[in-house]
């Protein structure tokens, strides 16, 4: 029999965030929503939509279009307004678990319907890949695959709950990843079903 492993540096938090530490991070993204609608992205090249939405808060905010494809940018695409500032909150979850003492720049906010899912890809469009990933998630539970640095890399699929935090330091950082599906009436904080999911990253180098 083969071990199913987490690639090093990968730390799993599950039920990090009781429900009323929840429910008022709902409030802070609820209030940045409000501010920076949810839009649908495209892919590069093809235009193709992805099937979450999405939308960031902090001082950069990760998007991608037809155009220009992957990028950060300090506006919305669609209001071209500046993106909210981020949270209290969230620069404190960063403080207590991402060991580096600078902020981070962007929270992207990707928001799942029941049939949304993303497929397998590695995060490297930022320009420091040496401080972490902090994922947090809310509602409904997802089925989630991470593998290795490499696509080939055999992967292992576990699920994400509401109040799950996820970790990505050190050789995780670069390990494939994606959402698998999405298990529709698993949580009730969010009244009309669905699974938000948050990633705070930094985006320039950490001096
Ligand atoms: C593992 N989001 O936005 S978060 C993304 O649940 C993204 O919405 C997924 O992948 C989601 O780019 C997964 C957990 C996560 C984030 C970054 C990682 C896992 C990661 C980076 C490296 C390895
Ligand atoms: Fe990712």
């Amino acid at each position: 029999m083969s071990e199913q492993a987490f690639p090093t540096g990968f730390r799993y938090l599950p039920d990090y965030l009781d429900r009323a530490e929840q429910t008022a991070l709902l409030e802070d993204i609820r209030a940045v929503v409000a501010e920076a609608p949810l839009y649908v992205p495209l892919m590069p090249r093809t235009g193709k939509p992805m099937s979450v939405r999405m939308t960031n808060c902090g001082t950069l905010g990760w998007l991608t279009d037809k155009e220009r494809g992957y990028r950060y940018q300090e506006t919305h695409p669609v209001t071209e307004k500046p993106w909210p500032k981020m949270p209290r909150r969230l620069l404190d979850l960063w403080h207590d678990l991402a060991s580096v003492e600078v902020p981070p720049e962007a929270c992207l906010i990707n928001f799942y319907e029941s049939d949304a899912k993303m497929g397998m890809h590695q995060d490297r469009d930022e320009a420091d890949f040496s401080a972490p990933v902090l994922s947090i998630s809310l509602g409904d539970t997802c089925l989630f695959r991470v593998g290795g640095q490499e696509r080939k890399d055999k992967a292992v699929s576990f699920k994400l709950k509401s109040g799950d935090v996820v970790l990505l330091a050190g050789d995780s950082r670069l390990a494939f990843h994606g959402v698998s599906r999405i298990y529709p009436d698993t949580s009730t904080l969010l009244k009309n079903g669905g699974r938000i999911n948050l990633t705070l990253r930094r985006v320039t180098p950490v001096p």
